[in-house]
């Protein structure tokens, strides 16, 4: 196995002699972390997610069973083994433990074969639900993440924004005219299409947390936490800039000589937005402004972002956007067709439009 490989065990024991001696014992075969006491089991749980945890029950600072309750309790180290490893030897001792959801509990003084056999087991049904997750996960066209893996990242994520404050940005991606693709070129071929698209944009997603899904048909969403408009907005702009970039042939087309992407975003600014579907919905609003306003574009929602001076309107022209339309300085609201580059220029709101976004 190579290092990439190699499961991660966190030791948690507050005496550095146990510490010590489960870690030459594992060494061998897995990453080792080490922990001596339950905020630093938490710490480190949260932050290396480990496939297993050893962990002592008697604690001065928390005790084993606490710390399995707080990490229970957090979305990110729910679903880490945990395996108590304890002096406390009576029946309802080691019931307790695994009434609280441990995999299992090893008595003080340990056999060290018995511990590497125990440590084994857990580490493979660990193994074999990671690959029965990916598989769960995944899309099957396009090997991107899929609807049920978003819904539940895009929750997490929701969640963790909330906490925190900072900005959470999502996009639809919609394919441009896909229906005349498949009747001009085959569904086989817009298969293949749908694929190197999807492949695509999953590439530009640079940070770990970053998420490309596949959300249904022909259409992809992009998470990004952490990201402000303007960030996002760049970034589903390259996304879009990529995929005109694959030049894949498109005859059929009322926009462009090739495949191109319409998208609509929308940022969480700090309470902008009231709940996760809200925000949703507003990014699949700007998808429609998007269509509506000649597709291969991006249009975004800039949420609580400071709005331009608004100009009386001349007579006979469209109303002005209200205060909740997506032009803002920070992050334009539609820029020119992807497929030209150096061209990047304000187009006014569809009237039709004004004032969909809420
Ligand atoms: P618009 O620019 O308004 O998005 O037009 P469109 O033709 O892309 O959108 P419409 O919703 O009318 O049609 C979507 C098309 O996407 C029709 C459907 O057959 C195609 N599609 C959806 N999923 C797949 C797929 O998995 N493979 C292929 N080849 N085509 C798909
Ligand atoms: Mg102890
Ligand atoms: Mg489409």
């Amino acid at each position: 196995m190579t290092p990439v490989e190699m499961q991660k065990v966190l030791i948690v024991d507050d005496d550095a002699g146990n510490r010590q001696v489960l870690a030459d014992l594992l060494k061998p075969e897995y990453i080792v972390l080490l922990a001596k006491n339950g905020v630093q089991t938490l710490e480190r749980a949260c932050r290396h997610l480990p496939d297993l945890i050893l962990l002592d029950v008697m604690m001065p600072d928390m005790d084993g069973y606490d710390v399995l309750r707080r990490l229970r309790a957090d979305p990110q180290t729910r679903h880490i083994a945990v395996i108590f490893i304890s002096g406390m030897d009576r029946p309802e001792d080691e019931a307790a433990g695994l009434t609280l959801g441990a995999a299992d509990y090893i008595a003080k003084p340990f056999n060290a074969t018995v511990v590497m056999a125990r440590v084994a087991l857990h580490l493979e049904v660990v193994r074999q639900r990671r690959i029965l997750e990916r598989l769960a996960h995944a899309d099957v066209l396009t090997e991107l993440a899929n609807r049920r893996r978003f819904d539940e990242v895009y929750d997490v994520e929701w969640q963790r924004a909330r906490r925190s404050g900072k900005p959470l940005s999502v996009a639809w991606i919609d394919i441009d005219c896909f229906k005349q693709y498949n009747d001009h070129y085959g569904h086989p071929a817009g298969d293949r299409a749908l694929r190197a698209i999807a492949r695509t944009a999953g590439a530009c997603m640079r940070r770990p947390a970053d998420l490309a899904a596949r959300y249904g048909g022909e259409e992809l969403v992009l998470l990004m936490p952490d990201t402000s408009a303007n960030d996002a907005y760049d970034l589903v702009r390259s996304v879009c800039d990529a995929i005109a970039a694959l030049d894949i042939a498109h005859a059929a087309s009322s926009v462009a000589p090739m495949l191109t992407v319409s998208a609509g975003g929308a940022t969480r600014i700090d309470g902008s937005i009231e709940t996760a579907a809200a925000m949703f919905e507003a990014a699949d609003v700007q998808l429609y402004r998007a269509k509506k306003g000649g597709r291969n574009r991006v249009e975004w929602r800039a949420g609580e972002a400071p709005m331009p001076a608004q100009e009386a309107p001349a007579p006979g022209s469209a109303p002005a956007p209200d205060a909740m339309a997506p032009v803002s300085a920070a992050a334009p609201a539609v820029l020119a067709p992807a497929s030209v580059p150096g061209q990047e220029t304000l187009a006014p709101v569809p009237d039709a439009l004004a004032g969909t976004a809420h």
